[in-house]
């Protein structure tokens, strides 16, 4: 009947959210795994913070109709790959792709899609690398893949691209030209400082390597 209906209906949803829920403990536990031991034994850690979030039921429905996709829980999970999302901010361009391989080599995650928004950063200036990755959830009954969209940047592209989404993204009309073009030399400050930050760090770290075999 109408009432053993809703039940389902609500129980499938909770079903179908929970599996998210465990897909992102799931990488949690994986990326403090990897920053604890990189601190532990590497006396460094290139993970400045990690931030996360599951897409609320209601705006997983509003990508759903935005972007055409059949309203069925089998077409959204396949359709929808960042109803869980976590973005690592690290240190340095080069922590970004350390931090990538990492993740891509260990064996019960798949690589489902890349896209490298550094070596091809978009027309306004952002850069990122993002992944999706699929990751298995053991269920009692069952096992679910699922899907998780990691995106890695440095603390300055984090930076850029923090304020340029409250400043402009996802405002629908197009910027003025000499906004977009200063927006865009905001992104190149933003590469140099990295680069600049990243030289300093290697500067530095060498002097002290020197000087620790001084001392022996
Ligand atoms: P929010 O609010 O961060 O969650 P799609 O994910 O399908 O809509 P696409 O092109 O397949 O779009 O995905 P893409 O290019 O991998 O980028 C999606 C996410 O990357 C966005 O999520 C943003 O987090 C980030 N992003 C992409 N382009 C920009 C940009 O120009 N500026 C900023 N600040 N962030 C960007 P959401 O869900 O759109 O936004």
């Amino acid at each position: 009947d109408y009432v053993q209906q809703l039940k389902e209906i609500r129980d499938e949803l909770t079903r179908f959210m929970m599996t998210y829920k465990f897909g992102l403990r799931e990488m949690d536990t994986k990326l403090t795994i990897l920053k604890e031991e990189f601190q532990h034994f590497h006396d460094y850690n290139p993970i400045e913070h990690i931030k996360s979030r599951i897409k609320s039921p209601e705006s997983i429905l509003q990508k759903a109709h935005r972007k055409n996709i059949e309203m069925s829980l089998d077409s959204i999970k396949e359709n929808i790959r960042d109803i869980v999302g976590i973005r690592i901010v690290c240190s340095f361009n080069t922590d970004i792709y350390k931090i990538s391989d990492m993740i891509q080599k260990q064996k019960d995650i798949t690589l489902i899609e890349c896209k490298d928004y550094i070596k091809n950063p978009k027309p306004n200036g952002y850069k990122s690398l993002h992944l999706v990755l699929a990751i298995p959830v053991f269920m009692s009954d069952r096992e679910e893949q699922v899907y998780v969209e990691v995106q890695i940047r440095t603390v300055a592209m984090d930076f850029w691209a923090s304020l340029e989404h409250k400043i402009y993204y996802k405002y629908n009309k197009s910027i003025p030209n000499h906004l977009e073009l200063e927006l865009t030399n905001a992104a190149t400050a933003a590469n140099e400082l990295d680069l600049k930050m990243e030289r300093l760090y290697k500067e530095v770290a060498y002097i002290k390597k020197q000087e620790a075999s001084d001392h022996d």
